[in-house]
């Protein structure tokens, strides 16, 4: 479901002036900082920004405190969060796993007038929203692990995770294996019951052996990975081709590799990437028919717009 402030956005932000005597220099700061972000962006109710796999709370995201992610909603008016936000699969630390959730279903709708969260495979259970049409259908927002009978071709899991998802969709009558909404509520539905694996881990050292261990070993997994990043475009289209022909656009995230990618069917898929190194991420704004994708940078602790890759023509 959207998260949604009570009110429109300008409002939203006045309302953060109208409070009552300033008891301490920390709600002065706020207001000062609602103040700074509202001269900065005055024609900001018309952004909508995108953006993928933050994985809070998992060790091998850069964003250990959600505040690093502040400057990126400078002028946003509607902040899509395309999915593995966090991981709320079952883990050894539930404690923790409920705390991700607690702290990002509070923050987001706090900091932004709007927040979408859609789902990924790691928040399959967060939102019942699992896609999202932007700027009139022409873009198709989507996590993306879709794309992959398997979900993660390159994991562990994935034996596991196809056999399942088989099933299930074979389960299904046969009119609707092809429905996206009938076959996203089965990858959810599967995504959901596999435990996080070194997500979770708390000691250093085993983290670093068991990261290593899932994301090094076997030695195909990189050719896994590589052949998964040469299909994802071409996935992308045929989904698009096959549930929203009027789709320009497929932004994903899902493979954390960001990107541009036009292909043959004239749509173009962006990968909006991730915020675990090695590869980084992108954002991507849409404002009144056109398509930026930018850098994200991560400079003294936070992250901030970069370098624009693309701009595109959404409309027309
Ligand atoms: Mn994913």
């Amino acid at each position: 479901m959207p998260h949604r402030a009570p009110t429109a956005v300008t409002d939203r932000r006045y309302k953060q002036f109208d409070v009552a005597p300033i008891h301490s220099l920390r709600r002065f700061r706020r207001c000062a900082t609602a103040a700074q972000r509202f001269l900065r962006s005055p024609v900001s109710s018309q952004l909508t920004r995108v953006l993928s796999d933050i994985h809070f709370g998992d060790r091998a995201s850069r964003v250990s405190r959600l505040a690093q992610l502040r400057p990126l909603f400078d002028g946003v008016a509607h902040l899509v969060l395309n999915g593995d936000t966090l991981d709320t699969r079952p883990g050894p630390r539930p404690a923790h796993t409920a705390e991700c959730r607690r702290a990002v279903s509070e923050f987001f709708p706090r900091e932004v007038a709007t927040s979408t969260f859609l789902s990924g495979n790691h928040d399959a259970d967060f939102t019942p929203l699992h896609h999202l049409d932007l700027a009139g259908g022409r873009v198709f927002t989507i996590h993306g692990d879709i794309f992959f009978d398997d979900i993660v071709p390159w994991s562990a899991d994935a034996p596991l995770i196809g056999r399942r998802i088989a099933e299930e969709l074979h389960a299904l009558p046969a009119e609707l294996r092809h429905d996206l909404n009938h076959r996203l509520a089965v990858f959810r539905r599967v995504a959901a019951s596999i435990p996080q694996r070194h997500q979770s881990e708390k000691h250093s050292l085993k983290y670093l052996f068991r990261y290593l261990a899932d994301t090094a070993w076997p030695p195909t997994r990189v050719w896994r990975i590589l052949r998964a990043w040469q299909l994802t475009p071409q996935r992308a289209a045929e989904l698009a081709r096959r549930h929203r022909p009027a789709a320009r656009f497929v932004v994903a995230g899902h493979t954390h590799r960001p990107g541009v990618w036009p292909t043959a069917q004239g749509v173009t898929l962006i990968n909006t990437g991730s915020f675990c190194p090695p590869l980084g991420g992108t954002c991507v704004d849409l404002t009144d028919g056109q398509l930026v994708v930018r850098r994200i940078d991560f400079r003294r602790g936070e992250f901030r717009p970069g370098e624009i890759m693309a701009t595109l023509k959404v409309s027309g």
